[in-house]
């Protein structure tokens, strides 16, 4: 806790410091220069889709704004991330819905494990009614919703052995992103959830201290892990959408005008996050093949969908919004 603060102290002088510039004449220029925070690296999809966003924001503000993308977890660790954008040290961030929804609790139902049936599903959530009122949501707690961005699905990845059966999964060291929700899951399937931050994923498969993870094809990839986690176990329990925000503290200083064309840039970006993400899935299934990775398909996903359900009903308050959700 005490870290954080000190952390979050930290950047604050940073960003003061860095947001101003001395010309020749000696007077101070301030920039609408801000900064977004990825926690993927470059080669990412969804980076990539990022540079586009912050490319095409500056060409369309016509320079007046400019956002500098810091990928890789510079900036920190997405929780860490949602904090500061909360504040406003940061002042752009992709991040998954995952961590924010435990700030923005309502969020939660976006993440419920074999909630939609595929992705087009998802996305006829995510683009409709209840798309908006959740990127309207997050303005209650210091956020501005801009836009959604794809995650395709996720699946687990072990060490030692495939995952056929709900049974395989029993008292492995799985770990769960900073969720609650996602950490309810693991325990609901038998596994023991560890909760760590993505950027020390990497060295726990490594070292053994934890038996396996879950996540995307991008993702698994572009973090390594197919290095040290050698299969790879299709059961597709969770699709986690990913949103852009900004920090109201940020948008505030922006003119009505820019904010305008940085929400429709966003909204813009999805599609073309989108295609590049499915495009890149197809890509990605052969870079793990060639890794030496055993994907395996589970068919009959019956037992995982079933010991899931009492998930459902921790959340009584969502039982309006699930069945709204499950009829799009
Ligand atoms: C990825 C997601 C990241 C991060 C990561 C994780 O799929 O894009 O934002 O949440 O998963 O597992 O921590």
């Amino acid at each position: 806790m005490y870290k954080r603060i000190l952390l979050s102290v930290l950047v604050i002088i940073v960003l003061v410091a860095g947001c101003s510039t001395k010309q020749e004449d000696g007077q101070v220029k301030y920039e609408n220069t801000f900064r977004m925070a990825e926690t993927h690296p470059s080669n990412h999809p969804t980076t990539i889709a990022d540079n586009e966003f912050v490319r095409r924001v500056e060409e369309e503000t016509e320079g007046r704004i400019k956002i500098i993308l810091y990928p890789n977890k510079e900036l920190g660790e997405e929780s860490e991330v949602i904090d500061q954008v909360g504040f406003g040290a940061i002042d752009f961030t992709r991040v998954s819905i995952a961590p924010l929804s435990e700030i923005v609790e309502e969020m939660k139902v976006l993440l419920l494990p074999y909630l939609y049936e595929d992705g087009d599903h998802m996305w006829r959530v995510l683009n409709g009614e209840i798309g908006d009122y959740f990127l309207d949501k997050v303005k209650e707690k210091g956020y501005v919703g801009l836009g959604w961005f794809d995650a395709g699905v996720r699946s687990f990845y072990t060490i030692d052995k495939p995952i056929k059966t709900l049974d395989d999964l029993k008292g492995l060291n799985i770990r769960v992103m900073e969720s609650s929700l996602m950490l309810d899951m693991i325990e609901a399937l038998g596994a023991n959830g560890i909760m760590l931050s993505y950027g020390q994923v990497y060295s726990s498969l490594q070292t053994g201290a934890i038996d396996g993870a879950e996540n995307n094809f991008a993702s698994f990839v572009t973090a390594s892990h197919l290095e040290v986690a050698k299969y790879y176990s299709v059961d597709e329990h969770v699709r986690i959408p990913e949103i852009i925000i900004a920090s109201e503290k940020t948008f505030a200083k922006i003119s009505l005008e820019d904010q305008e064309i940085i929400k429709r840039v966003a909204k813009e970006i999805t599609e073309y996050q989108k295609e590049l993400w499915e495009k890149r899935d197809l890509e990605l299934k052969q870079v793990i093949l060639d890794a030496g990775v055993e994907i395996n398909y589970i068919e009959d996903k019956s037992e995982f969908i079933k010991a899931v359900e009492p998930i459902y009903e921790d959340y009584p308050e969502f039982k309006e919004l699930i069945e709204k959700i499950k009829n799009q």
